[in-house]
This record gives C-alpha cells, structure tokens and sequence, in this order.
C-alpha cells in the first residue's frame, strides 16, 4: 500500500495561529524520509489549498462558526484528494492543521467506501460539539459531531450528503476534556469512549482489548484513525491550541497506535493540532517526530 502525505495547512478550525506551519516544519525535518524508513511506496501530495481570509472576518459566513466559508471550501478540496487516494488503493496520511481537517477527511472516506468504516479518535477533547454546544465557535471543536450528522447542515453536508460515519462505529480515546452538550450527545448516540480515568483505572492494555474486540465484532474492514496530538500528556505538547494534563504517555500512545494499525484494517490516517509557532524548545516538535515514527514503523510492519 502506498502512503499518500497530504498537508492540510489551515488555523481556521482552531482560530489560533500557528497550526497552518505543521506540515512544512515536519516536512523540513525530514517526514517523507521518516516513512520511506519503513515503507517502500511514499509519495508527498504537497499542501490543499486554503482560502485566505482577514481574521476581522471570522464571522462574515456565520454567526457561530469561525471562517466557516474557509474550512468549508478547504475540506471540500481536501475530501476530494482523500477520496481519490483510497480509490487508487493508497493510504491518505494527512497532516494538520487543525482537526476541523477531520470533517474533509470523512468525507472523503465515505465517498470512495462502499461499506460502513469506524473512526478512531484519539484525543483529549471528543470534538463533538455542534453549534448550540460549543463554547468557542472554533470548527475543529465539532468535526466528529458533523461526520456523524449531528448539527448544522453546512456541515453535516460538506462534500456527500448526510451522515458519514454511524455513531455506533465512533471509538474515543484519550478524553479529559468534555463539554456538557457533549456528554449528551456521547450518552445519546452511544459513542465508545476509553476516557483518561478508564485507562488509569484498567491500563491501556486492556482499553485496547476491548477496542479492537468491539471493533472485530462489528465486522467491520476500515478503519479510519484520527490522531490529535493534544491526547499526549500537556507537558509533552506546549505547541498544540489546547494542552490538556494528566493525559497519555508516548509509551501508552505508541502501544495504542502500533495495535490499531497492527489490525491491518486501517486505510486512512489523520495527524493533527502540531503548532511550531507556539511550540517550546521543540518540545513538541520532538513528541509529533516521536509519534510519526511510531505510525511509520507500524505501518512498515503491515505493508511488508
Ligand atoms: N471543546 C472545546 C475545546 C476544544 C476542542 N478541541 C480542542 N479544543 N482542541 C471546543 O471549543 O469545542
Ligand atoms: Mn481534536
Ligand atoms: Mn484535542
């Protein structure tokens, strides 16, 4: 399988800036050679295009979306090459950017997968918010919610119509940071989440036992994993938009990543919130280098 890096170079979701460099920074560190590493077919797809738009203009489109035109337009052009690499057999790495990336991601998916596919999601926030829930405006706070057809239809319909992903086949991992109408809507829709107490309490080895036991059981044969940087522990992440304590170690997130993608199910792969401006001592920096390192090697060891 080849790995298609695609760049998704946008602040708009998260009304922060500094995101918008994480594909360039990590590419000058040396992210293709990362990969070529372990695995024999790289290919580096450049960045999606982004509208630019003046921030004084956050909320010309919406009153409660931030630059929702702009996360609209660019997601739709990013669901357009994530579908097209799936189609053509390939794995779509996408690199952010902020997670409002994920909306254009599971479009994508949806468009080039017949059948129904499971999101993995690992991060310290659920993103589920819709636009009477959120407390910021800031889209990357809602992709997970829209993907599942929860909210606003300039969401809910971005790129296919409706619903891309059934709620039922929605995995969190890594919560500690939830909003009140976001608990609603994960005890309304029945949302799989291994929150930050569930895996102090049991260990990570068994949150993963029991994720990839509902995940066989549900017969289902892609995976779509989502990965937000900001799931790491705070003091490992100083340059993500909201760094949040008492979260995962690298050892417990690398075990994570290695056994999802050790599955051999997962076919599209998102990598986000990684912000170089806000970053200090390369700190984190060093923990997305450490991590892609992870997902390169996993995915070496199911590609040969
Ligand atoms: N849940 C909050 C904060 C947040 C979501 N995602 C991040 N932060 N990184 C919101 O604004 O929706
Ligand atoms: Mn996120
Ligand atoms: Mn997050």
């Amino acid at each position: 399988m080849k790995i298609e890096i695609i760049g998704f170079p946008m602040f708009y979701g998260c009304d922060r800036p500094g995101v918008e460099f994480g594909p360039d920074k990590l590419r000058e560190v040396g992210l293709v050679d990362l990969f070529k590493k372990n695995n024999e077919y790289v290919i580096d797809r450049g960045n999606i295009e982004v509208d630019q738009v003046d921030p004084s203009k956050k909320y010309a489109s919406h009153t409660s979306m931030k630059y929702l035109t702009e996360v609209v337009s660019g997601n739709e052009r990013l669901a357009e090459t994530v579908q097209n690499a799936i189609q053509e057999g390939n794995l779509p790495f996408v690199v952010g950017g902020d997670h409002s990336l994920g909306l254009g991601s599971l479009a994508g998916v949806k468009s080039a997968t017949e059948e129904d596919f499971a999101v993995i999601w690992i991060d310290a926030h659920a993103d589920l918010n819709i636009t009477e829930t959120s407390p910021s405006g800031n889209i990357h706070g809602m992709p997970l919610g829209a993907s599942a057809g929860l909210g606003d239809e300039l969401l809910t319909e971005l790129y296919v119509k409706g619903q891309k992903v059934k709620p039922e086949n929605i995995y969190i991992l890594g919560l500690r940071s939830v909003d009140e109408g976001e608990e609603v809507i994960i005890k309304e829709h029945g949302i799989h989440t291994w929150r930050m107490t569930d895996i102090r309490e049991r260990g990570m080895e068994k949150a993963i036992q029991e994720l990839l036991h509902k995940i066989s059981e549900s017969g289902i044969q892609h995976i779509h994993l989502s990965y937000d940087i900001d799931s790491l522990d705070a003091r490992h992440v100083p340059g993500t938009g909201t760094p949040v304590e008492d979260g995962l170690e690298f050892e417990e997130s690398k075990q994570l990543v290695s056994s999802i993608i050790g599955t051999g199910l997962v076919k599209s792969i998102d990598f986000v919130e990684f912000n170089p401006i806000t970053d200090r001592n390369n700190l984190t920096l060093n923990s997305s280098v450490s991590m892609l390192e992870t997902f390169s090697e996993a995915l070496g060891r199911i590609n040969s």
